[in-house]
């Protein structure tokens, strides 16, 4: 039976990542650098985790002489500080919502006595600017585990994020279910041997998510019931504790080997 859910933020829990592209424009700006990165550029960059590790690879792109890509290097943790600052006050006006559903299956979640972990790759402030900013002060606390940004080296799609939070958790990951919204999030939870909900966002609608244990447009509630086409795999028009329960259930005996099933 499920114990935990594990929930990554940007695209999953709110749809953010358009507010972190402003954010990064607008440190760019501050930082006099004539940087723009539009959404179709960025939508190029999101395959990259990470902010830090974004604006590198973005100035190796530049051409530029050795010594000002130096330089231009040794400014990143300053841009993103301000970049960060930047998306925190920004979230902190309620412009990116929880999506469809989330808040209800969190309550679900805690009804049930499941935990509740987050597992991303955005900066620690940036998560705690969006839960508390819509789930109250106590938001935070409803979490188990809250890991994100460099707490590991390996950021997604390598597995570490999700082996920290089952480690801190004390749970295997047959006990656990995790939610993404993007290729790199679903292989670094398949990388760690999760159950995995995809609920793309609008940065990663069309990517390759075969791997998933189910796809949904987005998890569903009374206000916001799911496209009629995926009730069938929900059993209804949202997907709810119970489905979930029974659907990771199948999948779990399905992986197990021969000689374990029942
Ligand atoms: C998405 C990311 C983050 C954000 C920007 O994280 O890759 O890098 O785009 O946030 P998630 P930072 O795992 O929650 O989808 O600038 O703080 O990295
Ligand atoms: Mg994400």
């Amino acid at each position: 039976m499920i114990r935990a859910l594990i929930f990554d933020v940007d695209g999953t829990l709110a749809d953010t990542e358009e507010t972190h592209r402003q954010a990064f424009n607008y440190a760019f700006v501050r930082f006099e650098l004539e940087w723009e990165w539009t959404k179709p550029l960025y939508r190029g960059l999101l395959k990259i985790s990470g902010g830090k590790e974004r604006i590198g690879c973005y100035i190796d792109t530049l051409p530029v002489p050795t010594a000002e890509r130096a330089r231009l290097c040794q400014l990143v943790p300053a841009i993103h500080r301000t970049k960060t600052q930047l998306y925190t006050d920004l979230i902190g006006d309620g412009r990116c919502p929880l999506r469809p559903g989330v808040t209800r299956l969190l309550a679900e979640a805690q009804n049930a006595g499941l935990r509740l972990a987050i597992a991303s790759t955005t900066t620690a402030a940036n998560v705690d600017a969006l839960l508390t900013r819509h789930l109250g002060s106590s938001g935070l606390r409803q979490f188990h585990t809250i890991a994100c940004g460099d707490l590991v080296q390996r950021k997604k799609p390598a597995p570490d994020i999700f082996q920290l939070v089952l480690s801190s958790l004390g749970l295997p990951s047959e006990r656990c279910v995790a939610f993404e919204d993007s290729l790199n999030g679903l292989r670094a939870a398949k990388a760690a041997r999760l159950f995995t909900v995809i609920t793309a966002s609008q940065w990663t609608v069309g990517e390759d998510f075969a791997d998933a244990d189910l796809e949904l447009s987005y998890l569903g509630d009374q206000e916001h019931p799911l496209p009629p086409a995926q009730t069938v795999a929900v059993g209804g028009p949202w997907l709810g504790l119970a489905r979930l329960g029974s659907l990771h259930a199948a999948a779990t005996r399905a992986a197990a080997p021969d000689e374990a099933r029942p």
